[in-house]
């Protein structure tokens, strides 16, 4: 439905682009892909600039943003930060084609199922990816892959000890919370299953729920040890339909016991 009082898209669009859109983001970064297809998905063209972690938060204060984490957008003259507030705004910015559904029931269950993936799910694919990365540099390489982050992919890996040591303690990538994340994660994905089977999101149309859970499963499934329990579900396959291609994979790695739960849940299983 288009409000009367809306200014035409292409105006909109037009106004957008002169304000020059920019996303500040990390290789690899689920939320990062998060807003990269959101914008998309709204026909905005944008500059994608890559930070390096840790890195990335003195450079987000030179940049003029208050947080500092990514995804971080200059648009139409503000500096957002949260891939839920980014999707907020960018409906305010440009309605057409919303993120959200008209119909109220509909809006509150994606509205729902978005938070249920950026509270739930978000951050323990980033605690276990982190884990496993501590444990295998060498499989960074594959995360920077079409990313710019102004040095050599092997230079970057070879330096990156200390990144990795920052960015495991600050995202408490350690054993009890990565064991505590793959006990909990049967029941989120039975629940991301089930929004699927409700048609809340995973559809033909992708809304923000779609933008929010599917980057981090696609994610999630770069690693070995969890592709095999995710690809067969519904969230699994929603996830390969939206990202097709996603890069970096990360070899085995996690403990046979912390995949227990995981793997007794597992359809196949
Ligand atoms: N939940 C927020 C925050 C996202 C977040 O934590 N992003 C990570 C990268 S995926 C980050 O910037 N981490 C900071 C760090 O690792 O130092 C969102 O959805 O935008």
């Amino acid at each position: 439905m288009t409000h009367p009082n809306r200014i035409p898209r292409r105006i909109a669009v037009e106004s957008i682009a002169m304000s020059q859109p920019t996303l500040y983001t990390l290789p690899g970064s689920h939320p990062g892909y998060s807003v990269a297809l959101m914008l998309k998905f709204k026909g905005i063209d944008y500059k994608r600039v890559d930070l390096l972690p840790v890195v990335h938060k003195p450079a987000l204060r030179v940049l003029g943003f208050s947080g500092m984490t990514v995804p971080a957008l200059k648009i139409g003259g503000k500096k957002l930060q949260g891939s839920m507030q980014i999707a907020r705004e960018l409906d305010r910015l440009l309605p057409e084609p919303p993120l959200l559904p008209d119909d109220p029931d509909r809006r509150e269950a994606v509205l729902e199922a978005e938070k249920f993936g950026h509270d739930e799910l978000q951050h323990p694919v980033r605690q276990i990816i982190w884990w496993l990365l501590k444990r295998n540099r060498d499989a960074m390489t594959g995360y920077l892959e079409g990313s710019k982050i102004g040095l050599p992919a092997g230079l970057a890996v070879k330096t990156a000890g200390p990144l990795v040591a920052i960015s495991v303690r600050y995202n408490e990538a350690d054993d009890p919370h990565v064991e505590a994340a793959l006990a909990a994660m049967p029941d989120v994905l039975g629940r991301l299953d089930e929004y699927i089977e409700a048609g809340v999101f995973g559809g033909d149309d992708p809304n923000a729920a779609d933008f929010q859970i599917l980057p981090a499963i696609r994610l999630a499934m770069t690693m070995d040890d969890l592709r095999p329990l995710i690809e067969d579900r519904p969230v699994g396959r929603a996830a390969v339909r939206l990202l097709t291609d996603f890069p970096g994979t990360v070899p085995p790695g996690l403990p046979d016991q912390w995949l227990e739960p995981l793997r007794s849940a597992s359809p196949t299983s």
